[in-house]
């Protein structure tokens, strides 16, 4: 009797263990559009994602509401506890919380953008809280070995205005590795890591102060919107094909 129930235990925790895995086999997600396509009832928050495969999980932002949702929020300032001025290791695996203010990773956000095509979308407020946004027809980055290199589509929205085209088909620089068209380094000069040129138009990943302070190029810039600092900015993609789904 007691061999009996041992068996249906051992049995019952197998089937557990193969519907478990049988359903991470069936549902790895690689990004938030395939979240909210799996459940179009998904809030926005924290999500678990598998665009490096499935033993790289990686947590992300998924940005449901913006404009039909499904965004991949790659990078986010909200409220300056995270600290941005960080070396070329940092901004390539990526950094900070994921609930709050982060950068997802370089690696990351090219294994994003090599499995589907995708439209860029940047939100951000001023510190009178008036908001704005631009948006690209397709966004990717090249693979380590171009530097992360940066391709942006065409320009195609919002009252922000066009700040990245200055800084298309640019390697990207941190403090520590200097890849810009400057001939000094633009990441230790303003204090941030991009793509930068020589140097910016834009610079999200700058300093975060609430007060402008004289040299202002060091703060979180989008200079067709702003030439002063802003409170908050969001870098988002999502595949470009057309939502298939429905509500
Ligand atoms: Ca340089």
């Amino acid at each position: 009797m007691m061999m009996m129930m041992q068996v249906t235990v051992f049995v019952a925790l197998l089937a557990l263990v193969a519907s478990d895995l049988s359903d991470s086999q069936f549902y790895l997600p690689i990004d938030c559009d395939d979240i909210y396509r799996r459940d179009n009832t998904s809030s926005s928050g924290v999500y678990t994602i598998y665009p490096g495969g499935p033993t790289s999980p990686l947590h992300v932002y998924c940005d449901m509401d913006t404009d039909g949702g499904r965004w991949t929020v790659f990078q986010r300032r909200i409220d300056g506890t995270e600290n941005f001025f960080r070396p070329w290791s940092h901004y390539k695996t990526g950094f900070g919380n994921t609930a709050g203010e982060y950068w997802l990773g370089l690696e990351n956000i090219f294994l994003l953008t090599v499995r589907k095509k995708n439209m860029l979308r940047v939100d951000m407020e001023d510190w009178q809280l008036d908001k704005a946004f631009a948006q690209y027809a397709s966004f990717s980055v090249g693979p380590d070995s171009t530097g992360y290199q940066l391709h942006l589509g065409a320009y195609n929205g919002g009252s922000a205005g066009d700040a990245l085209a200055h800084h298309n088909k640019m390697m990207f620089t941190t403090f520590d590795k200097d890849q810009d068209g400057w001939d000094k380094n633009c990441a230790r000069h303003y204090l941030g890591a991009f793509w930068y040129n020589n140097c910016h138009n834009a610079n999200p990943n700058g300093m975060f102060a609430p007060h402008v302070i004289p040299y202002d190029s060091t703060q979180i810039i989008w200079n067709t919107y702003r030439s002063s600092p802003l409170k908050t900015v969001a870098m988002k993609i999502r595949p470009a094909s057309a939502c298939a789904c429905t509500n």
